[in-house]
């Protein structure tokens, strides 16, 4: 048996969580068009019988500008340090000399694979260009092109994942799929909608905290609170006559209820506390 953590890490938007739902087979990190959406390390196992590989997604690496920030560069600081495998996630049509800066920063000490992601969007030519580019830098045991979205290479992905994996035994249950709460995914789905519905800074003053999550006859009821930094910030969130706010729970009823695996009654509403993502009280009370 083989057993180890293997860790994704890249800049903002590389598609690191697209990767590992791709590999997981499930939607488990919310995924957005903009930069900065994953704020958490998000772990999730794959199971057989030969292996577990336990998989985290990480927040883009960024120079911290906030507390926040400095929060999600710590949980990166941490999944650097029990990794057996590195997965560095690079978007094909980002600038390699600064993936390049980024991932020798890193100081890895252990193998590191180097994924070139969004091959789906280049030219051939622009492919092995990039090989080039990255095949001999220290930290890269080997580059494998992939796309996460199409799902491109990944049996490849696996199989080297395996090759590189200590051997042990599984380190969680064979039947979970990850160590973090209901709520905490709830949450996850209503910000991720944020992210989709709303343009400029919004998602980034915004958090989502859920306050209830209660089992009654025939469906869960679930109180969630949408955390801003100012009043205008919250017209914008609930919109002309509740108009957004509203379109923030349809979508993200879709999304719950799939999860759950039955139908949810979901009431949102939202908060205003002054500069939330700079203060430790709040911080650790969203799960920061
Ligand atoms: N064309 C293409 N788009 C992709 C691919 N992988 C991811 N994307 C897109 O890239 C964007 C960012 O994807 P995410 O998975 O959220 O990126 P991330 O690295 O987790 O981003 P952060 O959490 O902000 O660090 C989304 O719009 C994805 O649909 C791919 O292989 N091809
Ligand atoms: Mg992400």
């Amino acid at each position: 048996m083989k057993a180890g953590f293997v860790n994704i890490f890249g800049k903002p938007n590389a598609g690191k969580s697209t990767l590992l739902n791709a590999l997981m087979g499930e939607k488990l990190a919310i995924v957005s068009s903009k930069v900065q959406t994953t704020r958490h390390r998000i772990k999730a196992f794959l199971t057989t019988d030969q292996y577990q590989i336990i998989f985290s997604d990480t927040p883009g690496i960024i120079e911290p500008k906030y507390k926040l920030h400095e929060k999600m560069m710590k949980t990166v600081k941490s999944s650097l340090e029990d990794a057996d495998v590195a997965l560095l996630l690079v978007d094909i049509k980002d600038n390699w000399e600064e993936c390049d800066t980024l991932f020798s920063s890193l100081r890895l000490a252990v193998p590191g694979l180097l994924l070139l992601n969004k091959i789906d969007k280049v030219s051939p030519e622009k492919l092995v260009a990039s090989k080039e580019f990255f095949e001999n830098k220290t930290y890269c045991k080997k580059v494998i092109p992939i796309s996460a979205l199409t799902k491109k290479n990944l049996d490849t992905l696996l199989t080297d994942i395996v090759d590189l994996l200590p051997e042990g035994e599984p380190f969680y249950g064979t039947d979970e799929m990850t160590d973090l709460s209901e709520r905490f995914f709830v949450s996850e789905m209503i910000r991720e909608k944020i992210y989709d519905l709303f343009e400029d800074e919004i998602p980034y003053h915004t958090t989502v905290l859920v306050h209830e999550f209660k089992q009654k006859t025939g469906l869960i009821k679930i109180g969630a609170n949408i955390i801003v930094q100012r009043d205008t910030q919250k017209s914008i969130i609930i919109g002309e006559g509740g108009k957004m706010i509203k379109k923030i729970g349809t979508e993200a009823r879709k999304d719950i209820e799939k999860f759950v695996g039955q139908k949810i009654f979901l009431e949102l509403f939202v908060k205003v506390r002054p500069k939330w993502r700079e203060n430790d009280l709040y911080l650790k009370e969203y799960g920061y």
